[in-house]
């Protein structure tokens, strides 16, 4: 009778529990095992989700095709469960195995339990969504699964809010999707999670977001994390109620199987039907063994604190629980642990069988050679050390070949041995194999990279209007939205005003609060709404206000968005375009361009400086047919000026990684992008007057820079070259510097040193008069290239200013000496 009570309740069969059983003791030894081998050497650190198993359980059971996972490192019991994972590819990410059929979340790119699912076929494009189980890639930092999380859900909002998007059944079924999200208790205090269950709550989508709390991250416990050491308490605020929507808040026992099972099916019950989020906080969850490879929790817990979380360790629950309903007896269950057991350990071996195998025909072959070069060379006794040491590693890794037979060219380097060549055949064929394992898919290799895009010449006619450059991307983002259902525009301001600058001025009237919306101000969950809804097949265009507060955002534009199709190795992409403004107006916070910034934390994204709207808009035309994601930057000064609408605006493209000649000349060339041509422009104008010919080139687009190499086709004309900007000294200016000299070989070419010619080191001060002196300004750019000519004709360029008035960065003086 009792068992029959308990099972209608939760209409799971006893072969169902049971299953759930098998599984919770399957992922329990995969931990159990998983913590061994790194001790053993076999693997550099390991993470695992024991003591949450039961309520990934109870998780799996309402995810259905078509659902998204947006987690973190403790789900393999859910990746198990839902049959994304299998033990032999959790160890083979542990191990390290490059290889995408072995580990398909990273291709062992990434620590263990970092989890994903190919979203992508072979050629880069999606896979259909609604036929499979989606979970978007774990990254490490904590809580920083929450911005996409808000996309994933969104976008089942807007594909059942807009009946044109119905066909679209790869990634909906009439917005039927819950994206489901999972966060450890101490990760609640990141910035990342208030934001986005908020926006959640503001934006009511179907989202269920499980808290694992098990007390403690890492050493530290919930009375430093949370207050009143209780998540599921401090979120109440935001509970729906009379007053109005919000989230439904759960509180319930981790360990406690029904009430997980529950609890999942009211949440996603509410999430699938109605769209309502909820936040689930599962309390009293462990860690028994502790939090990591990195150290014993023996350290931080009390005796108490560990007696207690043997007691209610999940697992150990669930079993009394299903004795108590009897639904197995104590014999059966033993047999269940047994062959659990059994399996993880044999797929252990398998995966680390396939990984040795993998490295070992490389590693056997290096062998060979080694001792073929040994017997001919004077130095045999030092190769055959060298082979030696290699053969005393326990676990030799390609790292170690690798280094031996650099080790061996090198003491054999004055030798005509033949077998050399094979020696370095061999490293070269290493190398190339090393760029796929590990440097692969940083950019789209898809046809659609923006690299295939190809550029179409703007078309002008003497009916071509002349517009504020304002008008120039609101009549293209007019012909985008009319042209492509799944384009979408939000930000801040960008619904009902149509931007601060006006671009989007009467487009949501025009295309509805579907297409383009308002936002809070959170940028960071923009940007993850963007990631989440490039995820499920939208073309977002997600704005930033000003560049100067992308710096809210950088963390998820570097750590997820930029990282994704690398860390994935082409099996998920995000083509999301970021829409902002910046480079110079006015002040401290209005006037950024942290080029150097942006472009150090996000390789991985084309970073686009138009010089002007019609230059934006060409981009923007570009971006939205490639799979890459794009930051484009536009000039926030420039939004008035007058600009002409191109005839073929809708078809017109500027090609990514190509700069723009604006001004031929022949006595130096200037690089630069963005606000800063038309200055360097006026001064070329002024330099022209006294007999100095500027070379002005509009590199365009940072990322990619230069694809063709033309800068140094300018510099071997001049030979000599300044690079400008407005970011601050050795900023972005260096790195163009970098590219040319470095990677052109332009330093064969020079005459004059080269020069960067950049804002001072402090923020912009305020006021037409703080921009003139914190900014590179028009008689900087004269002064710094009549000094480089004064320096090379002296006679022709005499001196301007007597030594007292110092030229930064160019000081014939200080080169003097
Ligand atoms: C942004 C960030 N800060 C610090 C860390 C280091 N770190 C890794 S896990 C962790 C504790 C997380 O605890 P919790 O969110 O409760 O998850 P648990 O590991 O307990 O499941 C910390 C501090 C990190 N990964 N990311
Ligand atoms: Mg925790």
């Amino acid at each position: 009778m009792a068992e029959a009570k308990v099972l209608d309740q939760i209409r799971i069969s006893a072969k169902e529990i049971l299953e759930d059983y098998r599984i919770s003791i399957l992922s329990r030894e995969t931990s159990i095992i998983g913590r061994k081998e790194v001790f053993m050497g076999k693997a550099k650190f390991g993470i695992f989700g024991d003591g949450k198993e039961v309520p990934q359980l109870a998780m799996a059971r309402v995810f259905r095709k078509g659902d998204h996972r947006s987690g973190y490192y403790r789900d393999q019991t859910f990746m198990l469960a839902i049959g994304e994972l299998s033990v032999q590819q959790y160890f083979a990410q542990l191990f390290a195995h490059t290889d995408i059929e072995a580990d398909p979340s990273s291709a062992g790119r990434l620590m263990n339990s970092h989890f994903a699912t190919r979203m992508l076929d072979e050629e880069g494009n999606w896979k259909k969504q609604t036929e499979l189980i989606n979970s978007a890639s774990d990254i490490s930092p904590t809580g920083a699964q929450m911005s996409r999380l808000v996309g994933l859900a969104y976008a089942s909002k807007l594909y059942r809010k807009n009946p044109d998007l119905s066909d679209l059944t790869d990634f909906t079924i009439n917005g039927n999707e819950v994206a489901f999200g999972t966060i450890g208790n101490a990760a609640t205090s990141e910035g990342l999670f208030f934001e986005a269950v908020n926006a959640a709550g503001v934006l009511q989508i179907p989202m269920v977001l499980s808290v694992w709390d098990d007390g403690y991250g890492i050493s530290v416990p919930n009375k430093y994390h949370t207050t009143k050491e209780d998540i599921g308490k401090v979120m109440k605020g935001f509970q729906r109620d009379k007053d109005g929507p919000g989230l439904e808040i759960y509180q319930v026992n981790g360990w406690d199987y029904m009430a997980c099972v529950e609890v999942f099916e009211k949440a996603t019950k509410l999430a699938r039907e109605k769209h309502i989020p909820s936040l689930i906080h599962f309390k009293d969850l462990t860690q028994p063994l502790g939090h990591s490879t990195s150290g014993s929790h023996e350290r931080y817990k009390s005796k108490e604190r560990l007696d207690w979380e043997k007691e209610y360790d999940c697992i150990k629950k669930f079993r009394e629980w299903i004795i108590e309903n009897q639904i197995s007896t104590p014999e059966q269950l033993d047999k269940i642990e047994k062959d659990a057991k059994y399996q993880a350990k044999a797929e252990k071996e398998i995966a680390w069988a396939e990984y040795l195998e993998s490295i070992k025909h490389d590693q056997i072959e290096a062998a060979k050679i080694i001792t073929t070069v040994a017997q001919k060379s004077r130095y045999k006794r030092e190769i055959l050390e060298i082979k030696a040491e290699l053969t005393k590693i326990l676990n030799p890794l390609k790292l170690d070949f690798f280094k031996a037979v650099k080790r061996t060219l090198i003491l054999t380097r004055k030798e005509k041995i033949p077998q050399r060549q094979r020696l370095i055949n061999w490293l070269s064929k290493i190398n190339e194999d090393n760029q796929k394992f590990y440097s692969s898919h940083l950019y789209s290799e898809s046809i659609h990279s923006s690299l295939n895009i190809r550029g179409v010449k703007p078309v002008y006619s003497e009916q071509s209007k002349v517009v504020d450059g304002r008008e120039v991307l609101q009549a293209f983002f007019d012909g985008a939205l009319a042209r492509d259902k799944t384009v979408i525009a939000f930000g801040e301001d960008v619904g009902k005003i149509g931007d601060v600058n006006q671009a989007f001025a009467g487009l949501q009237k025009k295309h509805g609060d579907m297409r383009v919306m308002d936002t809070g101000i959170r940028e960071t969950t923009i940007i993850g709404e963007g990631i989440g809804l490039a995820m499920r097949g939208f073309k977002p265009i997600a704005e930033i206000q000003y560049v100067d507060y992308l710096i809210f955002a950088i963390q998820t534009l570097s750590d997820d968005l930029a990282t994704l199709h690398y860390r994935t190795k082409g099996g998920q992409k995000a083509p999301l375009i970021i829409r902002t403004r910046g480079h110079r107006l006015e002040g401290v916070w209005h006037s950024g361009s942290p080029m150097g910034m942006i472009l150090n934390s996000m390789r991985g994204v084309n970073v686009l400086v138009p010089r002007d709207m019609t230059r934006a808009a060409g981009f923007y035309n570009t971006m939205l047919q490639s799979d890459d994601p794009a930051l484009i930057i536009e000039v926030l000064n420039g939004y008035r000026l007058k600009e002409r609408i191109p005839d073929n605006l809708m078809d017109y493209t500027v090609p990514v990684g190509v700069p723009e000649v604006l001004r031929r000349g022949s006595d130096i060339t200037i690089v630069t992008y963005g606000a800063m041509c038309r200055i360097v422009m006026s001064a070329a104008e002024e330099l022209e007057k006294i007999g100095i010919s500027l070379e002005v080139i509009d590199v365009q687009t940072l990322i990619p820079f230069d694809i063709n190499h033309t800068l140094v086709e300018s510099l071997k004309k001049t030979n000599r070259i300044v690079f400008a900007d407005e970011d601050v000294p050795g900023g972005a200016s260096a790195y163009m510097m970098q590219k040319v000299l470095e990677e052109q070989n332009g330093y064969h070419y020079l005459d004059s040193k080269p020069i960067t010619l950049t804002s001072k080191e402090h923020r912009p001060a305020y006021g037409s008069d703080g921009d003139y002196f914190s900014k590179a300004n028009a008689e900087d750019v004269f002064d710094y290239v009549y000094a480089m000519m004064n320096e090379a004709d002296p006679k022709r360029f005499p001196e301007i200013y007597n030594k007292n008035y110092h030229i930064p960065q160019w000081n014939p003086e200080v080169i003097d000496n």
